[in-house]
């Protein structure tokens, strides 16, 4: 039954890739949001857009009768389910089909049976797909499994057979481990996963993960699409993404082409799909699984094969047949892509929320920019802290890795933090612009690097802020020649400068410590600023929030804020006695009750944001005056929560 009007049944950039694709194609388009997303960029970019409950996704975007419920007010009859969310939920694939919505996808059986690496393994054997000597038996006594890793040889790896991104994977290097192993990997499976069914393969070392682009349709057709080197990873999760594979030879490509089209086609598969292997040096390759989504990184492909992968899902979803025979597919240039994500290097990736003050993409020829953010808008505690895919093509992989490079720096997120400089030096490193890299690239080559410590606010910048709030507190111009030196204070994360301006016309001269500046301001407006520092002009992007200024400078995103005539707070004064919500999120546990004496450093109550739980502590001793906040609450930034008077 051909469909018109296709609900995507997702949020952030991949809502708004997909929209952006199927009104090309003329189809009406349905947003689904949560009260969260109410403002958010993939509403304002549908035609038609329904609520589908609060904030936390399994009130709202994994609520599968919701969105059936909005294909009804709407009148949708396909669904895109993006990546992640329902993507690969065989029961949702179900319940689409049995309320006749087409669901842009694999069938239910293929979904599910890749959706278990034991079952699936025992299929990809049956097929003929090369995978990992191991054990991927029914009976999971440790007995048996002690016996074959024997058999295997160690180090072995066990696995989560409903696992997924390494998640309840454990490395094993000698039978005496193998026995804590299992039952830990057993339990974290079984609470991860609802399921404590393990596999065990022999471990391949320093690895390459490459995966295969596949396309099935309903006619029986199948092709890969080339390939993506997907080896740097941090902690499982991908950070940069390329095709080709910088070791890739035609014939190699072509034998794992094959078998991932083997894989697909022993489930009949329909739609987009990506098969996964290990490559090892030798140039063996091995499966690892199958997703059954359109990933993340696939925008790499669209750009090295020409083509437009969610233009073909739905072209298949509606019974065409592939666009393209194997024959006609080519492969031209190189394509990198990295993710934005809203975290700190410089304190362990913390996940990041807060005001989008300035959102300016890279605008290069050969760079795309998938996004789902706005200037005005803001990054959610409630969701996964991507903000962005940038991607860059180029003839040659070290065209695309250095205008992937140029890319990031051109690209201004002022408001909140994000990885730019680490991932703007990590495609400057040597041994990744080598090729030469594998899934231990970051471990053993990129972990002191300077985007890994807080950043910190060098002269240049200290002499731009300066510059920035003396402009601004004479915003009638520059006042030539006042007298004497103006004190200032910046304070940027744990550290405070104080600095001596001097103001002559529109030259600055900052002093700090033994260091002394001098900047001349060409041109300054709310946005960005240029200046001449040392004989050299440059500009800046900034923005500004209280006293609080945003350099697109260091990390890319240097707050610098003007605490010159904030009271003294030394660390050993009583605070305020105020406790307020130092970000965005929900009160997880309130340890105290009013009238309790508390004492300063007390940890009062417990939140959490972007998954990870923060103690909130008493700034003061004194006793508990009034408590506003309750367990589960969600709370803004800055929100007061609790007052301790006397
Ligand atoms: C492996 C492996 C080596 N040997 N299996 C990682 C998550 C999921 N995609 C499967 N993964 C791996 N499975 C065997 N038998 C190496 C990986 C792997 C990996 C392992 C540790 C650290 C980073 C990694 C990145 C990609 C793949």
């Amino acid at each position: 039954m051909a469909f018109s009007k296709v609900l995507i049944a997702n949020r952030g950039e991949i809502a708004c890739r997909v929209m952006r694709t199927a009104k090309a194609l003329g189809y009406r388009t349905v947003a689904v949001y949560s009260e969260a997303d109410a403002g958010a960029l993939h509403v304002q970019l549908a035609d038609e857009a329904v609520c589908i409950g609060p904030a936390r996704v399994s009130d709202s975007y994994l609520r599968v009768e919701a969105i059936l419920d909005a294909c009804r007010k709407t009148g949708a009859d396909a669904v895109h389910p993006g990546y992640g969310f329902l993507s690969e939920n065989e029961a949702f694939a179900q319940a689409c089909a049995d309320n006749g919505i087409t669901f842009i996808g694999p069938t239910p059986s293929a979904i599910e049976l890749m959706g278990s690496k034991r079952l699936s393994k025992i299929a990809m054997i049956k097929a003929g797909v090369p995978c990992v000597p191991g054990y991927e038996g029914a009976d999971q006594a440790d007995a048996i499994f002690i016996k074959e890793a024997d058999r295997i040889g160690f180090p072995v790896m066990v696995k989560a057979s409903a696992g997924g991104g390494g998640r309840g994977m454990r490395l094993v290097h000698a039978a005496a481990d193998l026995t804590a192993a299992l039952a830990t990997a057993r339990s974290e499976a079984q609470n991860a996963f609802g399921s404590g069914e393990l596999i065990l393969e022999k471990a391949v070392i320093a690895p390459r993960h490459v995966e295969i682009q596949i396309f099935g349709d309903t006619l029986g057709g199948c092709v890969y699409l080339g390939e993506r080197d997907c080896s740097i990873q941090r902690r499982h999760q991908k950070v940069v993404e390329e095709s080709p594979c910088p070791v890739m030879t035609p014939e190699l490509r072509q034998q794992m082409g094959e078998a991932a089209v083997a894989a697909a086609r022993s489930v009949a598969y329909v739609g987009a799909g990506t098969v996964e292997f290990l490559l090892d040096s030798s140039g063996k390759f091995y499966f690892l699984e199958m997703n059954t989504r359109l990933q993340v990184e696939h925008p790499v492909t669209e750009l090295v094969t020409g083509l437009d992968l969610v233009e073909w899902q739905l072209r298949v979803a509606n019974g065409e047949a592939l666009p393209l025979a194997q024959d006609d597919i080519t492969l031209t240039g190189a394509a990198i892509e990295v993710r934005l994500y809203a975290e700190d290097p410089g304190h362990n990736f913390l996940p990041q929320t807060g005001p989008v003050l300035r959102w300016i993409p890279a605008d290069l020829p050969g760079v795309r920019i998938d996004h789902g953010v706005f200037s005005g808008g803001e990054v959610s505690p409630h969701y996964d802290p991507m903000v962005a895919k940038v991607i860059a093509y180029g003839k040659t992989r070290t065209d695309a890795a250095r205008l992937l490079a140029r890319a990031l720096e051109d690209t201004v997120l002022l408001g909140v933090n994000s990885n730019k400089q680490f991932l703007v030096n990590l495609l400057r490193h040597p041994v990744l612009i080598s090729g030469d890299t594998s899934t231990a690239f970051i471990e053993q080559h990129f972990s002191d690097d300077i985007s890994l410590k807080p950043a910190t606010a060098d002269a240049e910048s200290l002499a731009i802020a300066a510059a920035l709030i003396m402009h601004r507190q004479h915003d009638a111009g520059w006042h030539t020649g006042l007298s004497g030196a103006t004190p200032l204070k910046l304070q940027t994360g744990d550290s405070t400068q104080v600095l001596s301006i001097h103001c002559h016309a529109d030259e600055l001269t900052v002093s700090h410590g033994d260091i002394t500046t001098r900047i001349t301001v060409l041109e300054a407006s709310d946005s960005s600023i240029s200046y001449e520092l040392d004989g050299v002009r440059r500009r800046c992007s900034h923005a500004r929030e209280g006293d609080t200024l945003y350099l697109d400078r260091a990390n890319g995103n240097l707050a610098i804020t003007d605490t010159t005539h904030a009271a003294a707070v030394t660390a050993d004064a009583e605070g305020d006695g105020l406790l307020r919500a130092p970000m965005d999120g929900a009160i997880v546990a309130v340890l105290v009750k009013e009238g309790d004496r508390v004492q300063k450093g007390q940890t009062l109550a417990v939140m959490e944001a972007m998954k990870i739980e923060h103690q909130l502590k008493a700034n003061r001793d004194g006793r508990v005056a009034s408590i506003s906040m309750s367990e589960k609450q969600q709370v803004k930034k800055r929100q007061q929560l609790l007052m301790i008077q006397d």
